[in-house]
This record gives C-alpha cells, sequence and structure tokens, in this order.
C-alpha cells in the first residue's frame, strides 16, 4: 500500500467550526451538551450531518437501528469499503467531543480528499452509531452491537428509557429508523478517532494514543427490597433499610476495584431510591455498578467477588436482592494490521504517540469482532470527559484527525 505523503493533513478550522457547530444542538446547562439518544436534538444533529455529507457528495445509508453511512466511492466500486466513525448522542451532562470528534473527523477525510482531488481503490463509508452511550437505553454501544450480532434487534426495540418508551418507537418517531437489514454490511477494516476521556496521555506529553486494546466491562443491575417504615419511630433493631444496603454495596464495589489494582475500576454512577422521602426508610433501591479491566480474569472474579460478598450484606439485613447484567463485553484486542497504520501515520507526520489501552468502550469494540479494527485517540484536558466541562484543543483534535486520515486512506488504498 501507498503510503501518503507526509504534508498530506485535514483542514484545521474547518473540523473545528464543524465540532462547534454540532455542539450548538443540544447544549447542556454548563457548556456542553445534552444530545440524548433518539431525542428530537439527535435528529436534528443526523440532520446536520447528513446535510454535510450530501454537502461532499456522498450517498447516505440507513439501517433499522437508524445507524448512517455516508459513502465516498472508490475508484472499484466492488472492493469492500473503509469505514470510519464514531457517535453523535451524548450523555446527559456530555462534552462536545465524545463520539462527535470521530465522526466529525471521518466527515473532514472525505472534505479533505475532495479538496485534493484524492482517489482510493476502496470506498470510504463514515458512520454515526446509534445510541452508544447507553444511558436513556442501557447497554451502551447498543446499535454497534446489533450491527456486530451481540444483541438482538426485537430485544433492542423493547428497551424502555425511565419515561417507558421503547427504543423502536421512538426511533421511529424521530424519523430514523431505516430499512437497511443490520449488520449485513461488510467492511474492509473499522477506524475510530475518540478523545482518551482520560489522564494519561496528556500526563505523558503525548499527542496519539495508538490503541492496541480495550477494557472489558460489566454493567450489574442490583435491585435491593427492604420496608418502607417511619424514620423516626422504627427501633433501629426493626429496620430493613434497603438504602443501608446501598451504601454498604457502594463500599463493596470500591473495595473490590482497588484489590485489583492495577488495571481495575469500579462504582455505582446510576442509582435510584424509593419512596425518596426524607423521613421514609428505603425499601427499595435500583442502582448500577460499572466493573472494568483489561484482564478478563480480574473481570469476571471481581464479579463473582461481588455477587458472593453482596449476598451477604442482603442476608444480613434482612434484604431481598436481584442482580441483573445489563451490559457486557470482553476485553477486546485490536487488529494488528489496523494499529500499525495508526502508529506509522504517528511517526510519518511528526506526532508523539504511545501504545494505550482504552478505559473507555467504544462501538469500535464490538466492531473488531466483525472487520479489522483499530482506535485513535487525542487526549481531554485533564482527562475529563462525561462532564460538560470537557475540553481538547484544536491541535490535538488536528492531530488525531491527520492521524485518522493517513490511516484511512492508506487503508482504502491510494489511486495514484
Ligand atoms: O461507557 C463507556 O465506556 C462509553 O462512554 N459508552
Ligand atoms: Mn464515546
Ligand atoms: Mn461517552
Amino acid at each position: 500500500m501507498t503510503a501518503p505523503a507526509q504534508n498530506l493533513r485535514i483542514n484545521p478550522e474547518r473540523l473545528w467550526d464543524s465540532l462547534m457547530e454540532m455542539a450548538k444542538i443540544g447544549p447542556g446547562v454548563a457548556g456542553g451538551n445534552n444530545r440524548q439518544t433518539l431525542t428530537d436534538f439527535d435528529s436534528q444533529g443526523r440532520h446536520l450531518f447528513q446535510d454535510w455529507c450530501k454537502a461532499a457528495g456522498c450517498e447516505m445509508g440507513l439501517d433499522q437501528m437508524g445507524n448512517m453511512f455516508a459513502r465516498r466511492e472508490g475508484t472499484d466500486p466492488e472492493a469492500l469499503p473503509v469505514y470510519v466513525g464514531s457517535h453523535l448522542d451524548t450523555q446527559p451532562t456530555g462534552g462536545k467531543y465524545d463520539g462527535v470528534l470521530g465522526v466529525l473527523g471521518g466527515l473532514e477525510i472525505l472534505r479533505t480528499m475532495n479538496d485534493l482531488d484524492i482517489k482510493t481503490k476502496h470506498p470510504i463509508v463514515v458512520t454515526n452509531w446509534t445510541n452508544e452511550e447507553g444511558t436513556r437505553y442501557p447497554p451502551a454501544m447498543l446499535a454497534s452491537g446489533v450491527f456486530a450480532g451481540m444483541h438482538d434487534q426485537d430485544w433492542a426495540y423493547d428497551r424502555f428509557d425511565a419515561e417507558g418508551k421503547k427504543f423502536g418507537d421512538e426511533l421511529q418517531r424521530i424519523g430514523w429508523r431505516g430499512d437497511e437489514k443490520v449488520g449485513d454490511r461488510k467492511m474492509h477494516a473499522f477506524f475510530e478517532l475518540h478523545i482518551e476521556q482520560g489522564p494519561i496521555l496528556e500526563a505523558e506529553g503525548k499527542q496519539i494514543g495508538v490503541v492496541t486494546h480495550g477494557q472489558g466491562l460489566w454493567w450489574l443491575e442490583v435491585t435491593l427490597i427492604g420496608k418502607d417504615a417511619h424514620t423516626g419511630s422504627t427501633p433501629m433493631n426493626m429496620r430493613v433499610n434497603a438504602g443501608l444496603g446501598m451504601a454498604r454495596m457502594t463500599e463493596l464495589v470500591h473495595t473490590i476495584a482497588m484489590d485489583n489494582q492495577p488495571g481495575a475500576v469500579g462504582a455505582i454512577g446510576q442509582c435510584n431510591v424509593y419512596p425518596n422521602s426524607r423521613n421514609v426508610i428505603p425499601g427499595k433501591c435500583v442502582f448500577t455498578i460499572d466493573f472494568r479491566s483489561p484482564d478478563l480474569a480480574k473481570l469476571t472474579a471481581m464479579r463473582a467477588r461481588f455477587e458472593a460478598e453482596a449476598a451477604a450484606i442482603a442476608k444480613a439485613l434482612g434484604l431481598a436482592m436481584t442482580i441483573e447484567p445489563v451490559g457486557h463485553f470482553d476485553p477486546v484486542t485490536f487488529d494488528e494490521g489496523c494499529v500499525t497504520a495508526v502508529r506509522s501515520a504517528a511517526e510519518r507526520l511528526g506526532y508523539s504517540h504511545m501504545d494505550l489501552i482504552s478505559g473507555a468502550g467504544h462501538d469500535a469494540c464490538w466492531i473488531n469482532l466483525v472487520a479489522p479494527t483499530a482506535m485513535v485517540m487525542c487526549p481531554c484536558v485533564d482527562g475529563l470527559s462525561h462532564n460538560e466541562a470537557e475540553e481538547i484543543s484544536k491541535e490535538w483534535a488536528a492531530a488525531g484527525a491527520d492521524v485518522l486520515f493517513h490511516a484511512v486512506i492508506e487503508t482504502a488504498g491510494i489511486v495514484v
């Protein structure tokens, strides 16, 4: 494969302007975004992306999970396309770059190819994967998971949000439920550019993360049933306090993660207390545990230890408990050839770089099961993400997009 010339770069100003334009859709309350999946804001963002892709001369495909595929033809229309993309949906208190940089970085590649009249043998397809965040509709990476055959589509359609609205109905309502069968598309390769969402690259002074692996994950939804009772008149020895159970299990999650250092994390990010009244002992608590590790044995052992020790806590407090897995994927090893394309691009372009394990889950983690896949990462300020204060520099965005550009067109086969 012909390597791209060292001076081939994307247009950093245009990329940044597009990021800022997309950030106007679904504004948060503190400078970030709340563009949750299948909301009207998600639909607006999709329309803007589609308009930009059509202006760049692309055909837009849409599948039954709402995944969007903007295709730029290659010289060989029969060749399997190189896919590049990420997600446009955000957390409720999300940043402007999580996912969006990967979708608009892919679009910037096509725009630059148009500017410079670059042709490739393989077509290139820029992708927006539906519901990567998994907040409104767990699990995360739902649509890329259906695409990779890890989730059944009808099961995905039946997922419901806190208001009881079903995924399939909301996708239909916003008008982005396509006809294309999910997963029929075959890929030559898939690349995803993403902010690191952690502190390593910035702390090491590196511009590029060459992502070799991704952490595995378990999301466990725990329901504790105790007994609502008066907080004032109920003797301490007569209480069946689900809130106390949740507190002890929160500490247990942290202890299990700390006992598995280095390379394990655990927290409870979502919890609901019922009836949530100041003078009622909680009779019910529902909360989700997020365990992660790059080591499959550790990840499996963390889940098993929690289930055993949580059962003892529940028994001691007289609580009924159920634990339902609501999200999982094993640790990921990305494709060596694609990872090498990323690493050699960073070297050719003169960007400082280091190998990295992704702490966060990404659509690439599922697509890696069905196509040769790799990721490019850029730093983010203080490693902060899933927070409206998420920030990157224009230079970091440009460096990440340049590396993505080189890896994609080299893999797609530059036609000289
Ligand atoms: O949870 C994750 O790792 C991703 O941000 N959805
Ligand atoms: Mn993301
Ligand atoms: Mn995210």
